[in-house]
């Protein structure tokens, strides 16, 4: 805890200044900051969707993900028996992954500029869809070439409970609910931390149903130049 003054109604973070939650040092939850364009980023999903269909992956180590997901932009992430890694084809439809639409990029690059990294140049775009019970187990994101880059989070439906953790698997969690319209981008020290979510209930959202959708903008490629 930082020195309390009478000014300093709202603790440590600077939510009353910029209506940013900072659940981290470089890591920021901005509410409700995606619900202007909802349907816009919906559209987009279904576009996406059309073209590379969610799917549920199986893990290198044997498992099928709970959560289905498919990816747009240069770049998109998959696993199989084989590991996790991103790839410019969608094994499934063998074909390049979708266009990342612009509503994507759009607010991504707003997003990111409002946490404190400006100039955001995500080259992937990897959308997981919920149901209920589905869940992510505790991770990192490492498959990215490219850590100096913040990763941004836009979460559509159902509400969740994301769980942050520390560097190390075994490190204390907070719970942090991300509703409908929520964005988190975490970037610079918080980049490697453990993360997950907690198994979804299912709390009907009015526009989406029993569903939740999270899509993360990533850049996994090369600074530059051809990979
Ligand atoms: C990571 N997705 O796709 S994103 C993933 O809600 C993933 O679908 C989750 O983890 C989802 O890899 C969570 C939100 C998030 C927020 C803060 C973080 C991930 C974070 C802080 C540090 C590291
Ligand atoms: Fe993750």
């Amino acid at each position: 805890m930082t020195m309390t003054t009478s000014l300093d109604l709202f603790g440590d973070d600077d939510t009353a200044q910029s209506g940013r939650e900072a659940i981290g040092p470089q890591s920021f939850v901005l509410r409700g900051f995606a619900l202007p364009f909802a349907e816009a980023l919906l559209q987009g999903v279904d576009t996406v969707a059309a073209q590379s269909p969610f799917r549920r992956m199986q893990t290198p180590g044997g498992y099928t993900m709970s959560v289905a997901l498919t990816n747009c932009g240069q770049w998109g992430w998959t696993t199989d028996a084989h590991g996790y890694r991103y790839t410019r084809i969608d094994p499934l439809s063998g074909l390049p992954w979708p266009d990342l639409p612009s509503a994507f990029l759009e607010l991504a690059q707003a997003a990111a500029a409002g946490a404190g990294f400006p100039g955001f140049a995500p080259d992937a775009c990897l959308v997981n869809q919920y149901e209920p019970g589905s869940r992510l187990s505790l991770h990192q994101d490492k498959n990215e070439r490219d850590y100096g880059a913040p990763i941004v989070s836009v979460s559509l439906g159902m509400p969740a409970l994301f769980l942050f953790g520390g560097h190390e698997r075994s490190d204390k969690t907070v719970r942090v609910p991300l509703l409908h319209g929520d964005v988190v981008v975490w970037g610079g020290v918080d980049r490697l931390r453990y993360h997950g979510v907690m198994p979804m209930k299912d709390l009907p959202h009015p526009r989406l149903g029993s569903r939740r959708i999270n899509f993360t903008l990533r850049k996994a490629g090369e600074s530059a130049g051809p990979v």
